[in-house]
């Protein structure tokens, strides 16, 4: 029997493709070329799986035009590029990457909160400009970490993840904000308390973005929710581009209405917003949140697990739309 084939569509690690190899007929983008819309159909027309890295978007009219397709396992937690109605109308099972990266993302999020707050950047751009030439008292004077009122919204594993490093290791107060509450369990182990929205906005110094991107949560902070932030308070984006109105934060920033961002996620990355540019009161990072060499090598693995299992006909691991692999409809009910 011929193996299953699948796409890698962008470079991973060759110890995965390896691995792959072993199981699937692979065709892999080892050379790492960003291809359309157009090119991707047109590779992934005859395959069974594909492993995707969240910017390839996986809509209606790519699944018209692959009916083998079975499964897209993408190496990352956060899946807004499936229309995942779309995939489970066409029998097509999608699967991500959680909790082998929550801890490590949660890190990165306390170090873009310190760096903003420290102004660590800010600073570090100043010395290698030959600025500093003696001291001052209120030099790079930036916000308390320590003792502060941490914020954050969206309260899955990464921000809890941030709640137990502020709270347990800061001595951080910490209030959150999500669509549903966490329990009285979950609540003492992050020693979180859950407060409105508006109260989150007007009490947190350090607000701390983590929540999924969604038609609903497009431009959550936009500048109503900023004007109603201290203007002491700092803000840090590492859920999506998308969720923060990038442009009137600039205009906040250049207006001191807030005291600095951290944004490692941008709208339309890997553009950025100009006015983000021109500001020194803003941290900012390439998408790096994820980024360490442990953590990224159990994304790919735990991405190329779901599609093993799946295409050798087990239950995935980590599916987003379970029903499709419950219904097991496999590319009989597609045809
Ligand atoms: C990825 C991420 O590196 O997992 C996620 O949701 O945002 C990152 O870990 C990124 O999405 C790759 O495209």
């Amino acid at each position: 029997m011929s193996k299953p084939r699948i796409l890698v569509t962008r470079k991973i690690f060759p110890e995965v493709i390896a691995r792959l190899s072993q199981h699937f007929d692979v065709e892999a983008n080892q050379d790492d070329v960003l291809w359309s819309d157009a090119e991707l159909i047109e590779r992934l027309r005859d395959k069974d799986g594909a492993l995707t890295t969240g910017t390839q978007a996986i809509n209606a009219a790519l699944l018209a035009a692959c009916a083998k397709l079975r499964i897209v396992s993408n190496m990352t937690v956060g899946y807004n590029n499936f229309d995942v109605a779309a995939m489970t109308a066409a029998g097509v099972l999608g699967t991500n990457t959680p909790d082998v990266l929550t801890e490590t993302t949660a890190d990165f999020g306390f170090a873009l909160l310190m760096a903003t707050a420290r102004r660590v950047t800010e600073s570090e751009h100043y010395l290698r400009a030959g600025k500093w030439t003696r001291w001052s008292y209120d030099m790079f004077a930036g916000a308390e970490v320590h003792g502060s009122t941490l914020g954050i919204l969206g309260m899955g594993r990464i921000g809890q993840g941030i709640a137990k490093r502020g709270a347990h290791g800061f001595g951080m107060k910490v209030i959150y904000h999500n669509r549903s509450r966490l329990t009285p369990e979950l609540e003492a182990e992050c020693k979180a308390s859950y407060v409105s929205r508006d109260e989150l906005l007007a009490e947190a110094d350090h607000l701390v973005l983590v929540l999924p991107y969604t038609p609903e949560s497009h431009h959550a902070i936009g500048s109503a929710e900023i004007a109603r932030m201290k203007p002491t308070a700092t803000l840090i984006n590492i859920a999506r581009g998308g969720i923060v109105d990038d442009a009137a934060l600039a205009e906040a920033l250049m207006d001191r209405r807030i005291a600095g961002a951290g944004l490692d996620v941008f709208e339309g990355e890997p553009k950025v917003q100009p006015g983000l540019l021109q500001v020194p009161n803003v941290v900012l990072t390439p998408h790096i949140a994820s980024a360490t060499v442990k953590t990224r090598l159990k994304m790919a693995h735990l991405a190329a697990d779901n599609l093993i299992a799946y295409l050798e006909g087990r239950e995935p691991i980590t599916p987003v739309n379970p029903a499709v692999a419950r219904n097991d409809p496999g590319s009989a009910a597609r045809s």
